[in-house]
């Protein structure tokens, strides 16, 4: 109690008496709250003060800190759990607690929607999220193992889903849906992940100085002799064409043979059998060896590969025979009325044709992994369940060459975006709503900026795809787009996206190549993108029936580095993640709002009325203490079970009455006790 106080203490010094030195901890107390400006010099000087969390009323902005800071203890935990939100320094613990609360109180499902770009900390937040429930929700022994899973299908997930770019040495490179189950006493009793769109290109080809997906260089680093043989491969990354277009299969930031190890460990905990494993191996080492394989051209214009090595290593490993293996790979069929007619390829279809089935066997492989890892954190035995969901979707991402994964990244980002605003709107309205609230104020965006935001909002939701080409940009475009090519202007910024890589997915010949490819199956699937389209929407719809928590993760520099504070990224980001947008949403109408109860404990002492102890209600308490310390009508108003103050400088001046009346009380103790 005494820490926790301590810690009351150190963040009331932090944020309001100093305030000028470490910021606001809430930007909806910025003065200047409309100027972005303001924004950032505050995001700066807490930053600077490794204070990497502010909050916008209950949005929390989390900047990546690049550095360990030491908040993420056990004591931490405990000081978090069922405080009330505004009383400690903004934590991804209290988004988390508070999520928790209201779930066992309500009995209703949440979500907690982490966004930014990439390398801004989503996943890094999501992990903390899910520790924190399993340090500080109630525990029976019986349940430990779910506990565990959960916490162990993270590393798994990540070594086959996650690999080094540009932007993030731990990039996620598929969307994650986590539902966290919690059972009527708030036991956390087992979970389900859904996974979007694994980026299965990856597999086959990797940009300078990028990966592929970690495992197949733990596999290689931390693999046992015995099991590399029998897997048919060395330990060098180098030999392998899909480990070595990157040029930096060796990372010095990432210790495969150590994760390695924390994924072995987790496999055996998340139920994985040795067959399951010897399979899972099989298949990875096999999409190693189908990279290998090498084709050269024979008389006739057809593919052929004359060292069959690999060949033989893939069938092993599959279960397949090798000479069928070869056709699928260097010929198709053409299915003719009565007949299939088979057909060579050449050499540059028959290298689509490998990269192809090493993309499905990948893709489905990643499938199975997600399918294996539910059916090991199912819970059936427990019927009364709610949930919290934990969204860590990839963020936002720009390259030199933008390809159809990126348009499906960048477009699901959108679609979330604006699902984010529309909700803010409308949960501030209902809001005032629920409180009883009747003033134009907070309903009519009062100054001109705000009206200006309502019409850009407008333009937003409404016709929100910004779609150029060339010919529509015409010759003067700020940066040129090719005739290949159309330039979208997201929310984010513009990203100008290749179509040949758009076409190729739709290329008849080419699908046909990776359909004969695909065990001969012959049924016509969904497009990707329809199937990313279709997941997307159930994605919302899951959604739309839980409460949100939202945590927007900004990324500070480039570089990786900590303490850079790199002012033109983070405003560029402050921009598109919509932050100043939300934080004239949450101020257009009340800047502040607190439960009568909390308000009332925090400010008694400045009246006489109410101290030491109020006993009617807590809102007359309230009434009865504004009124003393003398609010004009036009500074609050009164909801049902809060009061909402219009400006920040009313709380202030409260606050510093606040203090000032309680180093009055000390001086006058200590008078009293001088002579003693
Ligand atoms: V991506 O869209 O998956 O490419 P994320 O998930 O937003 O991205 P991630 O959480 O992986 O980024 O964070 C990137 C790196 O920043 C981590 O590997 C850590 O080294 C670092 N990081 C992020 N958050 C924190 C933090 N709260 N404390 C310390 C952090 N380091
Ligand atoms: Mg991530």
């Amino acid at each position: 109690k005494e820490a926790r106080r301590k810690h009351i203490r150190l963040h009331m010094e932090g944020t309001l008496t100093a305030r000028d030195k470490v910021g606001v901890q809430d930007f909806v107390l910025l003065d200047a709250y409309t100027s972005e400006s303001a924004f950032v010099d505050n995001l700066r000087k807490r930053f600077s003060e490794n204070l990497i969390y502010t909050y916008i009323g209950t949005l929390l902005v989390s900047v990546n800190p690049y550095q360990e800071l030491g908040i993420y203890t056990v004591s931490q935990m405990e000081l978090y759990q069922g405080v009330n939100f505004f009383e400690l320094p903004p934590h991804v613990y209290a988004i988390a607690d508070n999520a928790y609360r209201m779930m066992c109180s309500e009995l209703n499902n949440h979500f907690i929607f982490i966004s930014g770009e990439s390398g801004a900390g989503k996943t890094e937040a999501s992990k903390k999220i899910l520790q924190y429930f399993a340090v500080t929700c109630p525990m029976t022994e019986s349940l430990q193992i779910a506990r565990d899973r959960l916490l162990l299908s993270n590393p798994v997930l990540e070594a086959f889903g996650n690999a080094k770019t540009l932007r993030n040495d731990n990039s996620s490179r598929f969307g994650k849906y986590m539902d966290i189950q919690f059972d009527f006493q708030g036991v956390p009793v087992g979970g389900h992940i859904i996974s979007y769109l694994i980026e299965k290109s990856r597999v086959v080809y990797q940009n300078h100085g990028e990966r592929n997906f970690h495992i197949f260089y733990q596999l290689l680093a931390g693999g046992d002799a015995e099991r590399l043989s029998s897997l048919g491969l060395e330990q060098d990354p180098q030999l392998y064409k899909y480990l070595s277009q990157g040029h930096c299969a060796k990372e010095s930031s990432i210790n495969d043979k150590n994760d390695w190890k924390t994924v072995s460990n987790a496999f055996s905990v998340i139920d994985f059998t040795r067959a399951d494993l010897e399979n899972l191996f099989g298949i990875i080492a096999s999409v190693l060896h189908l990279g290998n394989i090498c084709f050269t051209e024979d008389k006739q214009g057809g593919a052929t590969v004359p060292d069959t090595h690999e060949i033989k290593w893939i069938a092993k490993l599959l279960g397949v025979c090798p000479s069928v293996l070869l056709e699928a790979l260097t010929h198709r069929k053409i299915e003719a009325k009565t007949e299939e007619v088979i057909c060579p390829l050449t050499v540059e279809l028959s290298v689509y044709s490998r990269d192809a089935m090493a993309k499905a066997v990948y893709g489905r492989t990643f499938t199975w992994l997600v399918s294996k890892i539910n059916s090991s954190l199912v819970n059936k035995d427990i019927t009364q369940k709610t949930v919290i969901g934990l969204l860590d979707i990839y963020g936002f991402e720009v390259f030199d060459k933008n390809g159809f994964e990126q348009f499906c990244i960048n477009y699901c980002n959108e679609k979330l975006q604006q699902l984010l605003i529309e909700r803010t709107l409308k949960a501030e309205q209902a809001e005032y709503e629920v409180e009883g609230i009747e003033d134009e104020e907070c309903i009519r965006p009062g100054p001109a900026t705000d009206l200006s935001f309502l019409e850009k909002l407008e333009e937003k939701v409404g016709r929100h795809a910004h779609f150029q080409t060339r010919k529509l940009a015409g010759a003067k475009g700020r940066k040129r787009i090719g005739w290949l090519e159309f330039r979208l202007l997201h929310y984010a910024g513009e990203v100008t996206y290749c179509t040949k890589v758009l076409c190729r997915s739709k290329n008849s010949i080419l699908r046909e190549c990776f359909l004969v490819a695909e065990l001969e199956n012959r049924r016509r699937q969904p497009t990707v993108g329809t199937q990313f389209k279709n997941s997307l929407s159930s994605l919302l719809e899951i959604l739309i029936s839980k409460e949100p928590s939202y945590i927007r993760c900004i990324k500070p520099n480039e570089s990786k580095e900590p303490s850079k504070f790199d002012d033109f990224l983070i405003r560029h980001q402050i921009k598109y993640l919509g932050l100043m947008e939300h934080l004239r949403v949450r101020r257009a109408g009340f800047a502040y709002r607190r439960k009568y109860e909390h308000f009332l404990q925090r400010y008694k002492s400045l009246c006489p009325d109410t101290w030491p102890h109020w006993h009617g209600p807590p809102g007359e308490g309230v009434k009865c203490l504004i009124k003393y310390i003398g609010y004009k009508p036009e500074e609050y108003k009164l909801g049902k079970t809060k009061i909402f103050i219009r400006f920040p400088r009313t709380l202030f001046a409260t606050e510093d009455a606040f203090e000032f009346s309680k180093h009055q009380l000390v001086a006058r103790i200590q008078a009293t006790y001088k002579g003693c």
